[in-house]
């Protein structure tokens, strides 16, 4: 209001340089120039006067007087969400390896066939690439990546992170995945897995499990001991099984470790020299192991959830629990 007082009454106002404009008329139109502009000025000088007094008088105070307002009723509680269990570990899993200097790396869901099997070394008649076991994208083929698939592991991220960044690499990939395979307790057709890719110089399985050992007795917070297994997986050689010590009986054999001491935990092994040429780096110079868990399958383990199913199934009275 009194911004507008000063752009009308003001100086510099509207109605200020009217006023001292009169000067330069002739005496008549002096005359009746005048006489109204002074009419205009006292009648708005009254108004702004008015109204400023009657905004000063209705503060909020006084409005609230006027109707009841009971302090005393007890607020409505607004239900808050929280992270996904399946979230809360991967953000777990990203903190200890970052903290070990890994980087961590995304890489996308829909893939061609070129990263997701032949830059993995993985042939054209190669089993996984059955429609079974894979969702294909209606696209058209590409010459040199094939069709377009939805990722059936996270490790066409291993080529992609070569290509991009070369050697040395210290990187995990956790991200979601797709198989066209029929739902059990401990199978779904969408789940989560990690990658994990190192490659230096000079380096051994000795540092993968020295790694792997450290990561699952920072995150269950209790010591665990891991072991290998001979295992084949076409992007790595040789390749391995690891597994890690049963927690619930401390590896003296349970149901659940079908008393064996040990729990099936992921695939790894060095990684094939045709997936580092694939990737642009020199096997001569280089080499590195990479490894590959499903990360459903750990939150499971930590929450001890017997089906994999109500991780995804949207049910907020088992969500809720975490
Ligand atoms: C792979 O996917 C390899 N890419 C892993 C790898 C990476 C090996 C790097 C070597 C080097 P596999 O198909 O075994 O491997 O799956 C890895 C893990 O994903 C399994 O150990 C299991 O924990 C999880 N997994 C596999 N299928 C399912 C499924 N249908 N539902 C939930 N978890 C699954």
């Amino acid at each position: 209001m009194q911004n507008l007082e000063t752009e009308i009454l003001g100086r510099k106002g509207k109605l200020t340089l009217i006023l001292r404009g009169i000067k330069d008329l002739s005496d008549e139109e002096k005359r009746t120039v005048g006489q109204l502009s002074n009419k205009v000025k006292t009648s708005l000088e009254k108004e702004f006067e008015h109204k400023i007094k009657e905004l000063e008088n209705t503060s909020i105070e006084k409005e609230l007087g006027k109707t009841f307002f009971d302090t005393t009723i007890p607020g409505k509680t607004r239900q808050l969400g929280h992270i996904h269990p399946l979230s809360q570990v991967q953000e777990e899993v990203e903190r200890i390896f970052s903290q070990m200097g890994f980087a961590v790396m995304d890489g996308p869901e829909v893939e061609s066939e070129y990263y997701n099997f032949e830059g993995l070394n993985i042939p054209k008649d190669h089993p996984a690439r059955d429609m079974q076991d894979t969702f294909f994208i209606q696209s058209k083929e590409d010459q040199s990546h094939g069709k377009l698939v939805l990722r059936t592991h996270t490790s066409p991220a291993q080529i992609r992170t070569m290509e991009k960044y070369g050697a040395p690499l210290r990187i995990i990939v956790p991200g979601r995945v797709f198989r066209y395979e029929a739902t059990d307790a401990s199978h779904d057709a969408t789940f989560y897995q990690v990658e994990g890719l190192l490659i230096d110089k000079d380096i051994s399985l000795s540092h993968l499990k020295g790694v792997m050992a450290q990561f699952l007795t920072r995150l269950f917070g209790q010591p665990v001991k891991v072991r290998f297994r001979p295992g084949y997986f076409p992007f790595v050689e040789p390749g391995l099984e690891v597994d890690f010590s049963c927690l619930l009986c401390e590896g003296k054999g349970c149901r659940v470790c079908k008393h064996s001491g040990w729990m099936e935990f992921m695939g790894a092994g060095m990684v094939h020299e045709n997936v580092l040429k694939a990737g642009g780096i020199n096997p001569k110079e280089y080499q590195g192991w990479a490894f590959g868990f499903g990360l459903t399958r750990l939150v499971m383990m930590r929450y001890k959830i017997d089906d994999i199913r109500l991780l995804t199934n949207s049910d907020l009275r088992f969500i809720k629990q975490f």
